[in-house]
């Protein structure tokens, strides 16, 4: 078993140069923007894949997120895969062509950098999760980005108060400044009073697991999420884990989460949103440092789940017989 170095892995700033080397390749079916920035201000940066990229088409739109926990460095290199494969397969690919003629689709390579940086820049790992954001009154630094989202906030024991904690909530919904950035992206395509980004996912590892809501409770059904919906979810999540041989099931199944995007994502804004826990299933297969000779391997092996979610994107409820 050979142990993983940072260097196999993209830094921030590789990713970047990777994202930019991207649009200048494909200026008519990639673009990039700074949405905003981290705490220490780096650059949150959103790439949008579609034909006719810079035009906001009437197409249903998909959102990729990435990197929301810092030592989770596959997901970075997942997001630079769905680029590359997505670019340099259309026009050579039926479905990837079809899709960038009928989606548009937004990959958010790297929600929390500051996390990331710091988790490499010694040389060496440091099992970072939370972001750099310092608290008051406390010498512990960081926020749980993935128990800072606006619904259920703190609500069920699913998230710690503490600051020393590894899923510290924060001093509020949306305190931390990632979170912000990605939430007013999110509701920033709400257009014509319409929430253009139909369905999500948010990468993470490791257990190779998909997910969906709630987190925040037990219950299969719940306010805002009605049979129908979690049918569609179980429908949709099911088949893209028979795709990747990932175990499918609800998040809370798992433990449960409050403040997590995929609650925000779906409760406040109707989006189909699922959790990936990438390559490996446990520990032993490296648990957040998996060596690089993996990457290629557990990127690709997500190719067709994702291409299953951006073609159920215009009809979720297509996968339940109930296309409205
Ligand atoms: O605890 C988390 O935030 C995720 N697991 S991780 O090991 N990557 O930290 C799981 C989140 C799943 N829960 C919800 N999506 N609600
Ligand atoms: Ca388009
Ligand atoms: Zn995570």
């Amino acid at each position: 078993f050979q142990a993983a170095a940072p260097s196999d892995y993209h830094t921030y700033a590789s990713m970047t140069a990777a994202v930019n080397d991207t649009v200048a390749r494909y200026p008519g079916l990639v673009s990039s923007r700074v949405i905003g920035r981290s705490h220490e201000g780096r650059d949150i940066v959103a790439v949008k894949v579609s034909a006719n990229v810079a035009v906001d088409e009437d197409e249903p739109e998909i959102l990729f997120t990435h990197n929301q926990h810092a030592r989770e460095h596959l997901t970075v290199e997942m997001a630079l895969y769905t680029l590359d494969e997505l670019t340099s397969q259309y026009g050579r690919d039926a479905r990837v062509t079809e899709l960038l003629d009928t989606r548009e689709i937004w990959l958010i390579p790297s929600v929390n950098p500051d996390g990331k940086h710091y988790d490499t820049e010694s040389g060496a790992f440091r099992s970072w999760r939370k972001n750099r954001q310092p608290n008051s009154g406390s010498s512990s630094i960081g926020t749980d980005l993935n128990r800072n989202w606006d619904h259920m906030w703190g609500c069920c024991g699913g998230s710690s108060g503490s600051t020393s904690s590894a899923t510290y909530r924060g001093a509020s919904p949306e305190s931390g400044p990632e979170t912000r950035v990605v939430a007013d992206f999110v509701r920033s395509r709400v257009v014509g009073g319409e929430q253009q980004i139909t369905a999500h996912i948010d990468f993470h590892t490791y257990g190779e697991l998909i997910l969906w809501p709630y987190g925040y409770t037990y219950a299969d059904t719940a306010a805002g999420l009605t049979a129908d919906d979690r049918d569609a979810f179980v429908a949709v999540g099911r088949e893209m884990a028979a795709s990747n041989g990932y175990t499918a099931q609800q998040s809370s199944d798992l433990y449960i989460t409050d403040g997590s995007i995929n609650d925000w994502l779906w409760a406040d804004q109707g989006i189909f949103s699922y959790t990936f826990e990438m390559y490996p299933r446990g520990a032993s297969g490296g648990g957040f440092y998996p060596p690089g000779s993996v990457i290629d391997r557990e990127t690709a092996r997500n190719r067709e789940a994702v291409l299953i979610l951006l073609e159920n994107a215009d009809c979720m409820y297509r996968s339940i017989g109930k296309e409205s």
